[in-house]
């Protein structure tokens, strides 16, 4: 007997082992306080002869011991879901990131190739997927069954969703928060594909060009190439290679420039200042729109092989 809802995702697996090994405990738990109860019960009945007369001695030893024994499964099951959870949080080197953008009542997906979709999530079987995500207006919640996996998406900041399709398919995406008025219409499909078919379709959804090349065109539209590229009078620091590696901060501590990093650092600017660097930038926020954001987000990101200089 099957005793979990259908998997697609190799990473769910162990959410599944845990949820399972929760209910055998609260099961073991509730068959013991209940079966002494009703033991209990019908000992010291009414009217039963038993012999109801001096207490016994109250037993340290077994006072200690049942102590220790629920502990140690209590606290067991917390390392367990503790060590879980610190994994899917891990973030995987080489994984294909894909940006999500959530809004009263839809989900707007962006790859990397500037492929663009609506309530749709094309991915490919066996690799591992990171997802990028953020809210234009309030939170919702990006939540796709089949993968055990469920994140907030927030206004205002990145969150990221890990997951690898270990079946192809097509399989429901919720919206797992409530969210307005058409919450319950805030659903997609996430298409798991074979690579082959995954690269065809990436091909004939080609609209032109890249995330990264439309961030670089923005990256100059929106002044940021005025300070950055160096050569004017501002001190900027270049964006060559800044991705993956630690910053050096002003107040002496170090951060490592992922997606939130970055985001942060142009929407507002001021609260992690570069060591060495005068917080000259002016604040993004409020001006660049999400679906730009993660454009030049993505450009910054295909500058990591260059030098840093
Ligand atoms: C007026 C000049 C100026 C403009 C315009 C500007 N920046 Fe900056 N930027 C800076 C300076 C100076 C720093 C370093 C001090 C700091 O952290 O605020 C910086 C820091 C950064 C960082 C962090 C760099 C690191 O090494 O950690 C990023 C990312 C960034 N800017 C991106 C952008 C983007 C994208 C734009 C355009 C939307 C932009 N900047 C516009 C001057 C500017
Ligand atoms: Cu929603």
């Amino acid at each position: 007997m099957k005793l979990t809802l259908p998997l697609a995702a190799s990473t769910g697996a162990e959410t599944d082992d845990l949820l399972l090994g929760l209910v055998g405990v609260s099961i073991a738990v509730l068959a013991l306080v209940f079966g002494l109860m009703g033991f209990y019960i019908i000992r010291y009945r009414h009217n039963s002869p038993i012999d109801r007369g001096a207490l016994e001695e109250k037993s340290f030893r077994f006072e200690i011991s049942w102590t220790i024994a629920t502990l140690v499964v209590f606290f067991g099951l917390f390392i367990w879901g503790s060590v879980i959870y610190v994994r899917q949080f891990q973030p995987t080197g080489n994984a294909l990131k894909i940006y999500v953008i959530a809004k009263q009542w839809m989900w707007k997906i962006e790859h990397a190739g500037g492929q663009r979709e609506i309530n749709a999530l094309h991915v490919p079987i066996d690799t591992p997927v990171e997802l990028v995500m953020t809210s234009e207006d309030v939170i919702h919640d990006f939540f796709v069954p089949v993968f055990r996996v469920k994140r907030d998406v927030l206004p205002g900041q990145y969150e990221t969703l890990r997951f690898r399709a270990d079946r192809a398919g097509t399989y429901h995406l919720f919206c797992s928060q409530f969210c307005g008025t058409d919450h319950s219409n805030m659903i997609g499909d996430v298409v798991v594909m074979p690579a082959k078919a995954y690269a065809d379709w990436l091909t004939s959804n080609g609209a032109g060009d890249t995330l990264a090349d439309q961030g670089k065109i923005l990256f100059i539209r929106y002044g940021c190439a005025g300070c950055h590229l160096g050569g004017g009078t501002v001190r900027a620091p270049s964006l060559a290679g800044l991705y993956g590696s630690p910053v050096p901060l002003s107040d002496g501590s170090t951060v490592l420039a992922d997606d939130r990093y970055i985001r942060d650092s142009i929407m507002y600017p001021k609260q992690q200042i570069v060591a060495s660097y005068e917080p000259i930038m002016p604040s993004f926020a409020n001006v660049i729109p999400e679906n730009d954001l993660v454009r030049l987000v993505a450009y910054i990101h295909s500058l990591a092989e260059e030098k840093r200089g």
